[in-house]
């Protein structure tokens, strides 16, 4: 025996697992030694209060985590869990890794990189904090680590997800055949922007009952953050590794293979469509984004799913998901402070209390609030389409939307908000501003006809405010986005209206901001 063995087996290690690192798999649990090792997990008030989040997202996690905490133990590991209303519990993690170590006297620490800029500077402290190594290993659960990203995107002038993600296809042989994409074609989005039919309806989800653990946490939560923002009473997320699997699986069967013609769909009273309602477990890490893509692949090798529902599933985990995570990493902390096209506006208070005349934002807040949720195109093409064309301030928006869902977490909330919903980012992860009118909307759900205003109007007082606001956004950010290729018609148009026009709309989208002060 070797004496770096010898050391090996005596060492004493106090690993560290973060509340959205609960993973059997977690690199930082890889070498347990469950004779001599300790797993910290740790409630503390800083991680509930840093935005104020969603009362369900608060539950959610800690529910998670002391379930989490419950299976590691049956396996027979030491687990030390400090709760949130431990009597001495100190609130953030610096300090409480400091107290564990004081109760373990470990020979190191060892820690999976965390999923927030915030964190990971907290954790480079730990060492000189401690007064003993700390060793960060990477987050294995993606795809892509890091470094892979960081080395696609070295050299190249523009990011492009599209780009990104058929290396994603190709590398990690998902939806290939012999060396091509499945089907012949890499993207099938024109398929997949159908309305929802009026006469369909939406099919029953399913959701996981409170046990007696996430009772107890809501509790909890409702005597220490009842102030936040959202209600606890539709709480309905899988909070296990079992349940997340259920989740997955009901998915699959049901839902998926709808999920590619109906994925921009919305209706009114019906947040969830055919989404999977998957990224809070996987974010969490109760599932891990191979199994999915590798279910969704199966279904489709089975026939028991379309391609264009499979591809477009799949694009939007080992694409988005992996492409925003790279992007997060390799410009932070300098993303977070862009502000491309100089917003200034405050956030309205209807973003947290959803009263407002328009049906729209109504119903898609209301969602937020009821469920901690919506789905995709409810964020980016109602309340992020609204940020954009009045302007909000690209921060606000930002931490907004990182407290109101519950699948919320910096590392793809950030680059979803400041560089999809709002271009803040210049132009670094889209091409072209998610820019759209009322005509967008109306199309694309049933808002638009139990609304106060007319989705068919331009201008004056019963007119659609998305109307004016778009028009009124192009005017403004014309020195910013005339040359944009993929702008070029809405330009041509404008180009065709006089002078008084353009600052009639401008004084209209003007007076309808300054109201909403
Ligand atoms: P589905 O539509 O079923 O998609 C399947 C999975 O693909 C999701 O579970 C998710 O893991 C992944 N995915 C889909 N779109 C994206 C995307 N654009 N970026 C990254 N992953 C994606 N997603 C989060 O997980 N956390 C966030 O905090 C978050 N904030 C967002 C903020 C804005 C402004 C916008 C426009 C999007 C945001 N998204 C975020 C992306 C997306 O809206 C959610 O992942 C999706 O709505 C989650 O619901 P679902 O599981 O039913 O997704
Ligand atoms: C989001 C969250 C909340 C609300 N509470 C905790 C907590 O008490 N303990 C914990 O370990 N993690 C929590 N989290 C998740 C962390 O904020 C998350 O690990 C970091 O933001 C890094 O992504
Ligand atoms: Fe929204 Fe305009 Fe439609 Fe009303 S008319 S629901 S404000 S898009």
């Amino acid at each position: 025996m070797s004496n770096d063995t010898k050391i090996a087996l005596i060492l004493k290690t106090l690993r560290i697992v973060l509340g959205d690192q609960l993973s059997i798999e977690l690199s930082a649990l890889a070498d347990l030694d469950t004779r001599h090792d300790v797993v910290l997990l740790m409630e503390v008030t800083e991680e509930c209060t840093y935005v104020a989040h969603h009362k369900q997202k608060i539950a959610l996690v800690l529910s998670a985590m002391r379930h989490f905490a419950a299976e590691l133990r049956r396996c027979g590991t030491q687990v030390d869990y400090v709760e949130l209303d431990a009597p001495d519990n100190t609130g953030s993690f610096s300090s409480e890794v400091l107290r564990a170590v004081a109760r373990h006297a470990p020979d190191r620490l060892v820690v999976t990189e965390p999923g927030e800029w915030r964190v990971q500077e907290m954790v480079q402290t730990w060492a000189a904090l401690s007064g003993r190594p700390v060793e960060v290993r990477a987050d294995t659960r993606f795809f892509a680590s890091r470094e892979r990203f960081a080395a696609w995107a070295q050299g190249r002038r523009t990011w492009r997800m599209e780009h990104f993600y058929r290396e994603m296809r190709r590398e990690h042989t998902i939806l290939m055949q012999g060396g091509q994409p499945a089907g012949g074609v890499w993207n099938f989005d024109a398929e997949n922007r159908k309305p929802w039919p009026a006469s369909s309806i939406p099919p029953a989800r399913r959701r996981f009952v409170p046990d007696e653990t996430t009772r107890l946490v809501m509790a909890l939560i409702e005597r220490r953050f009842g102030g936040h923002f959202g209600a606890l009473e539709d709480f309905g997320w899988p909070v296990t590794r079992a349940e997340a699997l259920m989740a997955l699986d009901d998915f699959v069967q049901h839902e998926l293979p709808n999920f590619g013609d109906y994925q921009d769909a919305m209706k009114v009273g019906a947040p969830f469509l055919y989404h999977s309602l998957l990224s809070p477990a996987l974010n969490l890490g109760l599932l891990s984004p191979r199994e999915v893509c590798r279910a969704a692949e199966a279904a489709w090798a089975a026939g028991a799913a379309p391609l264009n529902a499979v591809e477009g599933f799949v694009r939007q985990l080992l694409g988005w998901r992996e492409y925003v995570r790279g992007v997060y990493w390799t410009l932070m902390p300098q993303y977070e402070q862009g502000n491309a096209l100089q917003a200034s506006r405050k956030l309205p208070a209807f973003y947290w209390n959803g009263e407002t005349t328009m049906h729209c934002m109504r119903e898609v807040i209301g969602g937020t609030a009821r469920h901690a949720y919506s789905h995709h195109i409810q964020r980016l093409m109602v309340t992020g389409n609204f940020a954009l064309l009045a302007g909000l301030e690209p921060r606000a928006i930002e931490r907004w939307y990182l407290a109101v869902y519950a699948d919320a977490y910096e590392w793809v909330e950030m680059p979803n908000t400041l560089g999809m919903a709002v271009f803040a980012d210049g132009g670094q992860m889209a091409s072209k501003p998610y820019a759209a009118s009322g005509a967008y909307i109306d199309r694309m759900s049933d808002f638009c006809s139990a609304c106060a205003y007319d989705v068919t109007q331009k201008s004056g007082p019963e007119a659609c405010p998305f109307n004016y606001l778009y028009w009124a956004f192009l005017i403004r950010q014309k020195t910013r986005l005339a040359r944009n290729p993929r702008l070029a018609m809405p330009y041509r148009t404008l180009a065709r209206w006089p002078p008084e026009r353009q600052a009639a709309i401008l004084a209209e989208a003007d007076a309808f901001l300054d109201s909403l002060e």
